[in-house]
């Protein structure tokens, strides 16, 4: 198989919050609207273009409320010019009204994750009408979506999305690797699960905990675009933590170059993803 050059120029997303990690974990988890700013521009600096955001109540617990991610765009946008891509799979256990808190933002970007996985030992629950429900509300709220898929179904589910009408391009697909429960963060299937996407979508890589490094590479060289960031991965290397998530950026952002990509500025980023603006 020969596979083509990749694309210039490489979307690089900061999962700089999540809904999982814990300050007990890391000291470096950023939670007030402040920090979450501070951090933002800190990543949009190490070549970010693209902030996958979560809030959290001042004690840390995680929360989907509009009012919180209202603050922290509001402070994101006053440091920073990046994309805010607003997540609606909130923290496990959470109901669907609530998850769809930040879509009153109306936010460039929001995630739609496509189908229901074990995630550790809880479930993640996604049925198939709350996925078309979520669509329809992202639709409403005039933001473009990110399709969250831990499974080679869920790229099937958002294709039969596309099918029904339920969504209309630009399709961006996120393949979340390493998930204890889902699919496994393993080079073949990245390799088969971008075979599915359609020619004219593009895809990136999420992988968790130490595969962040390795399967974000690989996505690399193969054309794909990657997210970095405390959500998915506090280490930098084996038992040293990552001040921030700015590092990791900054490390797959000198990776990209090393191959040839260019760490894409928002303004470019907003023409890969099909964002208007
Ligand atoms: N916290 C996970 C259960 C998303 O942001 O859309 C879900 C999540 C996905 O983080
Ligand atoms: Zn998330």
């Amino acid at each position: 198989i020969v596979t083509p050059t990749p694309p210039p120029d490489i979307v690089l997303t900061a999962a700089i919050v999540g809904a999982e990690i814990t300050r007990a974990q890391t000291p470096y988890l950023p939670i007030t609207p402040q920090e979450i700013a501070d951090e933002a521009a800190r990543c949009r600096e190490a070549g970010a273009a693209v902030i996958h955001l979560h809030v959290r109540n001042d004690d840390g617990t995680s929360t989907q409320s509009a009012e919180r991610f209202a603050a922290a765009i509001e402070a994101i946008r006053a440091k920073t010019d990046c994309i805010i891509q607003t997540t609606t799979g909130g923290a496990v256990g959470m109901s669907m009204e609530e998850r769809a808190g930040p879509l009153a933002c109306r936010p460039e970007m929001a995630t739609l994750n496509c189908g229901t996985i074990n995630f550790g030992d809880d479930v993640f629950i996604n049925t198939r009408k709350e996925i078309r429900d979520m669509a329809a509300r992202i639709r409403k709220a005039g933001s473009v979506p990110e399709l969250e898929c831990y499974e080679v179904g869920h790229i099937e589910e958002a294709l039969l999305l596309v099918k029904e009408g339920t969504l209309t391009g630009p399709l961006h697909f996120q393949f979340v690797l390493g998930v204890p429960g889902a699919i496994g963060a393993r080079e073949e299937h990245v390799r088969f699960m971008r075979t599915l996407v359609p020619e004219e979508a593009s895809w990136a890589v999420a992988a968790v905990g130490r595969h962040q490094q390795p399967m974000t590479e690989l996505a690399m060289r193969l054309g794909g675009h990657a997210r970095l960031g405390l959500e998915d991965n506090i280490y930098l290397s084996k038992g040293v933590l990552s001040e921030g998530s700015a590092p990791l950026v900054l490390r797959a952002a000198q990776y990209a170059r090393s191959i040839g990509r260019t760490p894409a500025d928002p303004k470019t980023a907003r023409k890969i993803l099909g964002i208007p603006g």
